[in-house]
């Protein structure tokens, strides 16, 4: 792989504890699939054999992550959306059967072919707004060999489209009919047949549950928490959506990677995230759909150095949204994230919600050269803007895209 010289660029670092890392009048140099270089315009060395790309004071970027999200299903729900807009609720609507068990019948009675297909664009929208890595959870097929496909789904999307898939267990992400009454049955079938069927497939990055009035309790995630601790694998959870149950302080004391929706968090609660380590990931298209009016607590957030993160939570349900440029002006508009909040949700701190802190999110010598060329010359016309894509061109792995 040759070389490649980003010459009069300004660069979004996104490298140190707050803000934007901002270079401007800068270049950078990739090796291979590496950053090996850089610094300012007036002190670049000569780095002969290099392909040189002039930026003409474009913003750089690292590539950019969504860590949350669950692409793989089949159907829509755009009859829930009618639904609701005339007043039936989220909650009452999964309570008759709709919601996620409608998905889940819909994704069951696909081929895996027929699912790759059905995401394919769901994708690609994604990657054109210089996505680089993405999460994608299981959830939608809950029991063992649906619940493989998805991951299978995913998996193929990584090999197919080049872009970094990171597959996440969402098994206990609803109760399925068959288990209707049982939920701890349900629970015990996770932990001692699906979850491990799924690792021995080798389909697993981390484990995430739903913990919610509408799907497991507080004791149930831990369980399954738990069980995959004992596997080795990573945590999240998907907490305090819609009411308080105490998921995000019990994932947070177990280490979890993220706790994920977070608007009932108790700001005292924020210290316990802190101390884990825990990333935050803000979802505000599920927030805007549901019309949902209780903010999460980022004053508290704020205060503890809780790193936050921001994503699409791509689903059919609560968040049919397929944008993390439009996800970045929604995190300012409705929880008042600043822009290069905006910038960190969507870079590094998603990277750390991904456990890939280490290799992604930044520009910095030694990390992957994910990074992407946008049409504007400073980094808050990301989150300012809305309906216009800006990316121009996307490196992967040191990679042109369009080449890929
Ligand atoms: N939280 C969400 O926002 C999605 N799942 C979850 O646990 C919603 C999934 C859906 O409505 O289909
Ligand atoms: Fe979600």
């Amino acid at each position: 792989m040759p070389r490649i010289l980003f010459r009069n660029a300004t660069l979004a670092c996104v490298d140190g504890d707050a803000g934007y890392g901002l270079r401007e009048n800068a270049a950078l140099l990739v090796d291979a699939d590496r950053i090996e270089w850089l610094g300012s315009m007036a002190s670049v060395p000569a780095f002969d054999d290099a392909e040189i790309v002039d930026c003409e004071g474009r913003l750089l970027t690292p590539g950019l992550i969504d860590c949350h999200t669950h692409l793989v299903y089949a159907g829509d729900r755009a009859d829930e959306f009618e639904a609701r807009l005339e007043g039936a609720g989220y909650a009452e609507i999964a309570a008759r059967g709709g919601g996620i068990m409608s998905t889940v019948r819909a994704t069951r009675a696909a081929s895996e072919a027929e699912l790759f297909a059905e995401t394919l664009p769901r994708v690609r929208a994604l990657l054109a707004e210089g996505v680089t890595t993405l999460e994608i959870k299981s959830g939608y097929g809950l029991d063992r060999d649906n619940e493989i496909k998805l991951l299978r789904v995913a998996e193929g999307i990584e090999r197919e489209l080049g872009v970094r898939v990171q597959k996440t267990f969402l098994g206990a992400h609803a109760l399925p009919p068959e288990f209707s009454g049982r939920a701890d049955d349900y629970i015990e079938l996770v932990c001692q047949e699906m979850l491990p069927a799924a690792v021995a497939e080798r389909l697993v990055d981390a484990v995430d549950v739903f913990i919610e009035s509408i799907a497991f309790d507080l004791e149930q995630g831990r369980r399954v928490l738990d069980r995959a601790r004992e596997l080795g694998l990573p945590i999240k959870a998907h907490a305090e959506q819609l009411s308080h149950l105490g998921g995000a302080a019990m994932a947070a004391a177990r280490g979890a990677l993220s706790v994920d929706h977070l608007e009932h968090l108790a700001a005292d609660e924020a210290a316990a995230l802190a101390e884990s380590g825990s990333v935050a990931v803000l979802l505000p298209g599920a927030f805007y759909v549901l019309r949902e009016t209780r903010l999460p607590p980022l004053t508290a957030l704020r205060q503890h150095a809780v790193p936050i993160a921001i994503a699409t939570d791509a689903n059919p349900g609560s968040s049919p949204l397929h944008s993390l440029l439009l996800t970045m002006n929604l995190a300012c508009t409705l929880f008042a994230l600043t822009p290069a909040e905006a910038l960190r949700g969507v870079t590094i701190n998603a990277a750390r919600a991904l456990g890939l802190g280490d290799l992604l999110g930044s520009l910095e010598v030694g990390k992957r050269a994910d990074i992407v060329l946008w049409d504007v010359n400073q980094p808050a016309m990301l989150s300012y803007r809305l309906g216009i894509n800006p990316c121009r061109r996307v490196l992967q792995g040191g990679r042109w895209r369009d080449e890929v």
